[in-house]
């Protein structure tokens, strides 16, 4: 057999499942083709997209202006490291810069990545400039995060499963509830040695808890009050995923009227990833002002494809995407008729007992206890119905369709839902 040669589905499942290590538990679905808000399976059959690869996918699948830039970056040149220049990165880097409103971009390749980085750069600060001792720098981190799968990230991790047998695990992190400004307060008083706060705007993998209207704002005053970096994980929430530019609204230069415009939760250090390049390449980054960036000097940190061309191109054609295409305010309004959709469905259902979220990362709760397979069961059977989601923990369900979808294509997802849905009451 030609290495590829076009497969059934269950000849490619069971290809993965003998040569692949299994780190993965997929929804019986083989996909081979993407368009928009649309997938195709191997057999042909078409689907709505209602996860967007975690969010990676915004502006849609292949994208023809992100896909248009890749392929003429990728016919000229690839990669040179950083020990050259290169004719893309600077222009990239004040592109971004200026349109979230920071001074300088450090960037790198995956959200794991650029949390680390945002993590040593926070660190890298906390000794040279608010002059905590060496080695003893603390940040505070959230119950239930997901920032990441290395080594360091699921050592401040409580998931079990992404935690357990990956130790001796990194030190130097103190864990607060989500959504708790009392324990915030209390975490930051009791240890002078606090060089960050970090913390997902809305607590995706967890099962898409949105925080207090205030969190945010408040938990940034505590930040500012501490002299402590305030450090905000937009890898899933960012790129106008929630309804904005930002769920932090990072100060930044849209013209999106949907933001609150609450410039005091403009984040010490964001962290962006995913959707930064449309989801058709590897692209994260960390923003941050001169005087956070400037303890990053030569040597210091860094990475092969971090800040190459083609990684360049893609991501301002991704962020000229977002712009022109208005995907922030899109998402924002059809958050709202999906939400407003679903609590009407709630009224009468047995099953669902709530939905929530912004913009367009929502999640409906299944009234089920966490090892049901109910969440899971549904989402097959959504499958069956040409629609593609899974369950983030246990009985959750995350519904987050590309930015692109229009009125009625989200009004067709969900009547594919509520029909899914009335096959489990
Ligand atoms: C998997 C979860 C989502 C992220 C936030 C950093 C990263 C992620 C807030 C790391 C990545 C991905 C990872 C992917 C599935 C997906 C995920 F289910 F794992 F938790 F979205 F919720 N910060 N999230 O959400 O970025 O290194 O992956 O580029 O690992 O299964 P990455």
């Amino acid at each position: 057999m030609a290495v590829l040669e076009k497969l059934t589905s269950q000849q490619a499942i069971d290809l993965e499942n003998k040569y692949g290590a299994h780190n993965y538990h997929p929804l019986p679905v083989v996909l081979s083709k993407g368009e928009g808000v649309y997938v195709w399976d191997v057999e042909g059959k078409k689907y709505y997209d209602f996860l967007s690869a975690y969010s990676a996918v915004n502006q849609g699948h292949c994208h023809p202006k992100i896909v248009g830039a890749m392929m003429e970056q990728a016919q000229t040149l690839t990669l040179t490291s950083r020990a050259f220049y290169n004719d893309k990165l600077g222009a990239y880097e004040k592109f971004a810069s200026e349109f979230f409103g920071f001074d300088k971009l450090l960037p790198m390749n995956t959200g794991a990545e650029a949390v680390e980085t945002a993590l040593k750069i926070c660190r890298k600060w906390a000794y040279e400039k608010k002059g905590i001792h060496e080695n003893e720098a603390q940040i505070i981190v959230c119950e239930n995060n997901f920032h990441g799968r290395t080594t360091t990230i699921i050592s401040f991790s409580n998931d079990p499963v992404a935690r357990k047998n990956f130790g001796p695990y990194t030190s130097g992190f103190i864990k607060i509830a989500y959504d708790n400004l009392k324990q915030l307060e209390e975490a930051l008083e009791a240890n002078k040695n606090v060089a960050g706060f970090l913390v997902e705007p809305i607590q995706g993998e967890a099962g898409v808890y949105v925080p207090s209207e205030d969190y945010l704002a408040k938990a940034k005053a505590l930040c500012e009050k501490h002299n402590v970096l305030f450090i905000a994980d937009e890898v899933q929430t960012g790129i106008a995923r929630t309804g904005r530019l930002l769920a932090t609204c990072g100060n930044c230069s849209c013209s999106d009227k949907n933001c609150s415009g609450t410039p005091n939760v403009k984040p010490d250090i964001l962290i962006l990833g995913k959707a930064l390049s449309g989801g058709a390449y590897p692209v994260s980054g960390v923003l941050a002002n001169d005087a956070i960036m400037e303890v990053i000097r030569p040597g210091n940190h860094g990475s092969t494809f971090g800040g190459n061309p083609v990684a360049a191109a893609v991501a301002i054609a991704a962020l000229e995407v977002v712009r022109d295409e208005k995907l922030a305010e899109n998402a924002f309004e059809l958050g709202e008729l999906f939400r407003a959709e679903m609590n009407e469905y709630i009224k009468t259902s047995n099953i669902v007992t709530l939905v929530r979220g912004k913009g367009l990362l929502n999640a409906i709760v299944i009234n089920d206890h966490e090892e049901s397979e109910t969440a899971w069961n549904i989402c097959v059977a959504l499958k069956e119905n040409g629609l593609l989601a899974k369950p983030t923990h246990g009985n959750i369900i995350r519904f987050a369709p590309p930015l692109v979808m229009n009125k009625e294509q989200l009004l067709e997802c969900v009547g594919i839902i509520k029909n899914t849905l009335k096959e489990f009451e």
